[in-house]
């Protein structure tokens, strides 16, 4: 005991410290502040904003901060006819705002609230011909919603809705020479749809499909100088690839080739330490993207105080155990 504090101690006097209190103000002022510039902005995507929000207090162990059952009616107001979710009340639905919805309740153990088929059915109904997902009814194709598709149906146990053979052969499709993946096949490698691609891959049991030392020497890369991580080579730093990019060097056992501690700085080095709220690069503005993306990463490097988040299903632990263990 005396030694794990004294480890805790010694990381926080390395690297800084994490502003917890400060976050959690932050995160719970934006939903108050609706007519702000912020909450303006987001107004199309706040079911994103929901989910990015809850899960930070979550893995700062304050969820109880937020009325669960305010959350739950105003979500379920956002569902269509059709199962899907969208990302306000009144707005179109989307496979994009359908997964935040889902891992909201989760987050709250309230997927019971959920008429379970037809969720599944919107999702499963997205599923094009060579296995390829689409976003909504209008089409577009990403492996950012086959990620989605596959993370949704397995939390709620509904895998065998869709053709999971199909949907890893698209994957597969998708993958490059340098070991990484793109939007669809022939796309550049991007570590957004790096994370998507090896998630899916991880939880339906198809990571032997990984080149796992190519991949990781790509992933390795994206560190620079200051400790932060790009998302492609040339590129600037950027704290949401500490999740982007860790998650997936974590999921294919690689996480040991860059420097955990340069990463953690970095991190804490864009944190808004008067108001609260963490940003992409050091001095810039705050936004809740980057403040969930800032804490997972965290989460994910094992600083002390936080939830342990799980890098496939970006929820944290305790809720991915009970939604498969029931505990
Ligand atoms: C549950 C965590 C979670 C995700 C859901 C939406 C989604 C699934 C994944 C998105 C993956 C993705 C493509 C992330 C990248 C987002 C991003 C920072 C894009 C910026 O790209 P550029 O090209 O920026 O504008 P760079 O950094 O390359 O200059
Ligand atoms: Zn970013």
């Amino acid at each position: 005991m005396t030694y794990e504090l004294n480890t805790a101690q010694m990381l926080k006097n390395q690297m800084g410290e994490l502003a917890a209190d400060k976050h959690v103000k932050y995160i719970i002022s934006i939903e108050k502040k609706k007519d702000s510039f912020e909450s303006m902005v987001m107004e199309h995507l706040r079911m994103n904003g929901a989910y990015w929000g809850l899960t930070t207090l979550d893995l700062l162990g304050k969820l109880d901060a937020v009325d669960k059952e305010e959350v739950i009616s105003w979500l379920m107001q956002c569902q269509h006819e059709s199962g899907g979710f969208a990302g306000n009340i009144g707005h179109d639905p989307h496979i994009l705002y359908t997964l935040s919805a889902v891992q909201v309740l989760a987050l709250f153990d309230k997927l019971d609230v959920l008429d379970i088929d037809k969720v599944s059915n919107y999702i499963s109904g997205l599923q094009n011909e060579d296995g390829s997902f689409s976003g909504d009814i209008w089409g577009e194709v990403d492996t950012r919603f086959s990620y989605i598709a596959i993370c949704c149906l397995s939390i709620l146990h509904r895998l065998d809705k869709m053709d999971v053979d199909k949907a890893v052969n698209y994957i597969i499709s998708c993958k490059n020479l340098d070991g990484g993946f793109g939007c669809t096949p022939g796309g550049e490698s991007h570590a957004g749809q790096i994370f998507c691609c090896v998630a899916a891959l991880a939880i339906t049991g198809a990571l032997h499909h990984v080149d796992k030392d190519l991949l990781g020497w790509w992933l390795c890369e994206r560190q620079v100088k200051s400790g932060g991580l790009n998302g492609r080579p040339e590129k600037l730093p950027d704290v949401c690839y500490s999740w982007w990019v860790l998650s997936s060097l974590i999921m294919i056992d690689r996480v040991h080739w860059i420097s955990k501690e340069k990463l953690v700085k970095y991190i804490l080095d864009c944190q808004d330490l008067e108001n609260g709220g963490i940003s992409d690069r050091p001095d810039d503005a705050v936004d809740i993207f980057h403040t969930y993306f800032g804490v997972a990463g965290l989460s994910l490097l094992e600083y002390p105080g936080l939830k342990a988040i799980d890098p496939s299903y970006a929820l944290p632990d305790d809720v991915v155990n009970r939604i498969f263990f029931g505990k």
